[in-house]
């Protein structure tokens, strides 16, 4: 389905018509990836919409600007309140969140330093990441035969738009197969994560996720997640998983700002627990979706009103 258009696309610090927010072919971005972007979403609560993770995601994004050596124009400030000035500009009551900073038109040649950093805000309404029974139901996964980028190739922790190339691969060989998402494994053939989130294993009554030197995307859902599984009085063990600890698995989910909380519920065609959602991964998942919708009270102060 195409992105369903809203009206306008922040685009340097201009409000531009969603069908006239445009770059030329030539932009060095569309040559060699030369871009950082993040995803976030705000969430219809009983007071308005409202952004999850503003701040970390802001962050991150500069982040990734810092490692790719690109100075964004605006302050971090101004690129949070310009989120938020684009949701209510859109008028949206619950969307997806999408900033991109990207090297314009000037020179081409892979050095991008004579070019242009341009930056936009899209919005757009986007349901269910992984489709509409997902989330309750779970999703049928493949170890990709691709791997992460090995330690030192390129930055995992960064939300750099070239490296999506190799989630591309990815999601793209699990869909061939019949699958919705793939997961991958580092260059040590530890779990690693999937094309677009993170991966939490139940096992043994333990809870564990990839460390970040697993050459994963550093996620803030994943960090949200390990807050409220603490909360529920769970602990979350972030180290090394083997391939087959996914095959051993009483529960797996991924968590990501698309995919929200998702249950999976078989890997490489074997079930993983009975084959349906967990006690744990719904546990989490009600705690996650009563803060995010305004249900219950925001203790960590996660999300910021796109009004206030
Ligand atoms: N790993 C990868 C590779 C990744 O792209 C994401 C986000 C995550 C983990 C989870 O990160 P976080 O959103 O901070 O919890 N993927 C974004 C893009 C998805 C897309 O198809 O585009 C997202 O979920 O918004």
């Amino acid at each position: 389905m195409p992105i369903p258009k809203a009206e306008v696309i922040w685009f340097n610090n201009e409000f531009v018509p969603w069908d006239e927010a445009k770059v030329h072919v030539l932009s060095h971005v569309l040559h060699y990836g030369s871009s950082v972007f993040e995803g976030l979403r705000a969430y219809s609560t009983p007071t308005g919409p409202a952004i999850l993770g503003l701040k970390p995601h802001v962050d991150r994004l500069f982040f990734s600007a810092k490692v790719i050596r690109m100075a964004i124009p605006f302050t971090r400030d101004e690129i949070a309140e310009a989120i938020k000035a684009t949701v209510r500009r859109n008028g949206h009551e619950a969307c997806y969140v999408r900033p991109l900073v990207f090297r314009g038109y000037d020179t081409l040649g892979v050095n991008p330093n004579n070019c242009p950093v341009e930056t936009i805000i899209a919005t757009w309404e986007w349901g269910a990441y992984l489709g509409p029974d997902a989330i309750e139901g779970g999703v049928d996964v493949g170890v990709s035969s691709w791997r992460r980028m090995a330690p030192g190739t390129a930055m995992a922790l960064a939300k750099i738009g070239g490296q999506y190339t190799n989630s591309q691969m990815v999601v793209m060989e699990a869909r061939r197969h019949g699958l919705a998402e793939g997961i991958t494994l580092d260059i040590h053939g530890f779990v690693s994560e999937g094309s677009g989130e993170n991966i939490f294993v139940v096992y043994d009554g333990q809870i564990y996720t990839t460390p970040l030197s697993g050459s994963i995307l550093a996620g803030v859902t994943r960090r949200f997640a390990i807050a409220l599984l603490n909360d529920l009085g769970h602990e979350v063990n972030e180290q090394s998983i083997p391939r087959d600890m996914l095959y051993a698995a009483d529960e797996l989910f991924f968590t990501g700002t698309a995919v929200e909380i998702t249950p999976i519920r078989s890997v490489d065609g074997l079930p993983v627990g009975a084959g349906t959602r967990g006690p744990i991964t719904k546990e989490l998942q009600e705690e996650f979706f009563a803060i995010t919708q305004g249900k219950k009270p925001d203790r960590h102060g996660w999300l910021t009103p796109v009004n206030e």
